[in-house]
């Protein structure tokens, strides 16, 4: 069904960042596919939000802070936590935007993962789940109640953005089309199962580029 974005609406884009493309740090298959889909989808939106992960030397959630191996999973003072291969590191090129990425208009750039002893995939909530972003706030001073999600990764940070969206009181809608995924063993059959179980909708970008 097509769907024309209003002046509720805010297109949030996840991590678009050179170091989840093919040939970076923690790179995510076919990542760079979504980069076209969404610089089309922006122009649809009179409100765009990127988000940027932001991570300091020595973060908690990278492997080389503890002497681990990448993707394996610790006990952190908030829960647990995968580990994942340095990435994203504070003002290097792999933390910069995939030069393709084409959004003048967007309005906010929030940063994520800057503090050392918290990772934080969601936009909202740091993974302690207390630890606020400002986001939330940001949108309901500027009225916007409706989310449309996409970027990277859609099992990890566009999941937990979504989960929080929702619980927050926002309406949030995943563009599943342009997302990719990390794909660890079940990460996206649970992103699926949880979106369907919050009545998270997943629609085609197609929906938005109609007319
Ligand atoms: C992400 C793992 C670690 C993401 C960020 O953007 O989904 N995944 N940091
Ligand atoms: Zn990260």
């Amino acid at each position: 069904m097509p769907i024309t974005p209003g002046p509720e609406d805010a297109l949030l884009v996840i991590d678009v960042q050179n170091d989840f493309m093919p040939g970076g740090a923690l790179p995510i298959t076919d990542g760079d596919a979504v980069v076209p889909i969404i610089n089309a989808l922006a122009k649809k939106f009179d409100h765009v939000i990127l988000t940027q992960d932001w991570h300091p030397h020595q973060h908690i959630s990278f492997s080389t802070t503890h002497d681990k191996q990448p993707y394996e999973i610790i006990n952190a003072p908030y829960g647990s936590q995968t580990l994942w291969p340095e990435h994203v590191l504070q003002h290097t090129e792999g933390a910069a935007f995939h030069p393709a990425l084409h959004i003048p208009h967007a309005e906010l750039v929030l940063r994520k993962g800057f503090r050392r002893h918290i990772d934080s995939y969601s936009a909202f909530l740091e993974n302690d789940h207390t630890t606020t972003t400002g986001l939330a706030g940001y949108l309901r001073e500027r009225n916007l109640s409706r989310l449309f999600l996409c970027g990277l990764a859609y099992d990890f940070c566009v999941r937990y953005s979504a989960l929080d969206g929702k619980t927050l009181g926002f309406e949030t809608i995943v563009i599943e089309d342009a997302t990719r995924s990390v794909d660890l063993p079940g990460s996206v059959s649970a992103t699926n199962a949880v979106f369907a179980q919050e009545n998270i909708s997943r629609i085609q970008s197609i929906e938005l580029l109609v007319r």
